[in-house]
């Protein structure tokens, strides 16, 4: 059946800001402190959904979260008015504050992991929500999620909803940035490729200096949710060097697209016996594995880690090649520049290079894959996804009103304690679910 790949870009929220908050993610370290441009961060997203929309791929948008999340702090112990809470964390942790505000769900890419109808058991299109273990101001995402994926893709006879894994780092679920579909197009059956970090159940190699986020256990957790037979899975270890490296998700040095693998010489552990089994199993649904793999003598893993390459978006145009979609910073770096110009010169299927400025995300450690949740629907799926998410002419405009309406163009850890930020989010929330027509997903929504 015909199938189509849509991207769900995650709208930046109002409160983001640099806080160092992701131990093994150089750039959300290194920025730490920073002076973020929210309005920028939301508008720079915007543009590339757009920019997508208009070459004709289907492009929708996710809605940030209710932050500061005043839910968290209410579970913590804080009490009284919400403004009353805000002036107590914003006095006794700022840090925590920091925590319950961060725009992190703009990575959308990591609030679930999806499967498509062709792969399943029962033939619905499957989603696991991430628990993003590994992270406090990450693992908060996970109910808004949920809610949002279920008023998005409301229709029980043609999806399915899990909720986040065990709330524990034993199954520490990062949801699509350690998973890749392999298939000849998007409506056949694939193989579902699934990278962990880590076996907490009786592993042995792990990284030492930065912590693997992603769990085997959690990714087997995940196909078994999604009906997934042993024959169209592969799990595979994301090499724990590159990991002590910077490279945090596996979609920091890897990125798939129909047969395609895009990764880096260095990205996975047994590399060759893992690529044998993807083939064999490809090869049983007709399908030609393509591996394209970047040397280390012409791109380091440094340079990934600095440049994003592999955090591209890779996207079959009409014509049947493929696009990929790269941030300004790999177009800065001589190598990785010079490596794209060959690649479009060789006889790959990638025949053309888009670079977009994601600066305010990047100085996060999140790039243009990072930013967007790829789902697979087949025509009668697509027609049950709720309307107004969709990215077109008459939603841009709104959305960049709707931004330079309620968005800072500075904010500093410091701002976050302003009573009036959180107003401003709620009532920018608010009017938002009404344009993306969701009824009510936030917390404040709900008293
Ligand atoms: O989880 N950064 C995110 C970046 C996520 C990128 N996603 C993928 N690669 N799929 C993270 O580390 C930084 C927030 C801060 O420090 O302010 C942060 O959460």
């Amino acid at each position: 059946m015909k199938a189509y790949e849509v991207n769900f870009d995650g709208l930046v929220g109002l409160t983001h800001h640099y806080a160092g908050l992701s131990f093994g993610n150089v750039a959300s370290t290194s920025n730490q402190n920073a002076v973020s441009n929210p309005k920028l961060a939301a508008l720079q997203g915007l543009k590339k959904m757009k920019a997508l929309s208009d070459m004709g791929f289907k492009q929708a948008v996710l809605p940030p979260h209710e932050r500061p999340h005043i839910p968290t702090l209410r579970q913590l112990g804080f009490s009284g008015s919400d403004e009353q809470i805000l002036a107590a964390v914003a006095s006794q942790s700022p840090k925590l504050l920091s925590q319950v505000s961060s725009a992190s769900c703009m990575w959308t890419a990591n609030a679930a992991t999806m499967s498509p109808s062709a792969d399943t058991l029962d033939g619905r299109a499957h989603f696991t929500i991430a628990n993003l273990n590994n992270k406090f101001h990450r693992a908060i995402e996970a109910e808004t999620t949920s809610a949002t994926f279920r008023a998005i893709f409301n229709n029980d006879d043609f999806f399915a909803h899990h909720d986040a894994l065990p709330q524990q780092a034993m199954m520490g679920d990062e949801g699509a940035a350690n998973h890749n579909r392999l298939c000849a197009d998007y409506g056949s059956k694939g193989v579902e490729v699934f990278v962990y970090g880590r076996q907490a159940l009786g592993g042995q190699i792990e990284p030492t200096r930065y912590p693997a986020r992603q769990t085997l256990e959690a990714s087997q957790a995940v196909a078994r949710l999604h009906g997934l037979k042993a024959e169209q899975t592969v799990f595979l270890q994301q090499n724990p060097e590159v990991i002590d490296q910077g490279v945090f998700h596996n979609d920091v040095i890897a990125v798939s697209n129909g047969p395609v693998l895009f990764h880096h010489q260095q990205a996975f552990l047994n590399k060759d016996a893992a690529f044998d089994d993807i083939r064999y199993k490809l090869s049983a649904v007709d399908c030609d594995f393509v591996p394209i793999e970047v040397p280390t003598e012409q791109v380091s893993v440094q340079d990934a880690v600095d440049t994003y390459l592999f955090n591209s978006q890779l996207l079959t145009k009409p014509d049947g090649k493929m696009l990929l979609v790269v941030p300004e910073e790999s177009r800065q770096n001589e190598n990785v520049w010079r490596y794209l110009n060959e690649l479009l010169a060789s006889q790959s299927p990638i025949d053309e290079v888009t670079v977009f400025d994601l600066r305010e995300s990047m100085r996060n450690g999140g790039g243009p894959a990072c930013l967007r949740q790829r789902v697979v629907l087949t025509e009668a799926e697509l027609q049950a996804v709720t309307p107004n998410v969709f990215m077109n002419d008459q939603l841009f405009a709104t959305l960049n009103a709707w931004v330079e309406r309620f968005y800072r163009d500075r904010l500093l850890e410091s701002d976050l304690a302003d009573p009036q930020l959180l107003r401003d989010n709620r009532q920018a929330l608010d009017e938002l679910t009404q344009i993306l027509g969701l009824g009510s997903i936030y917390p404040f929504q709900k008293v």
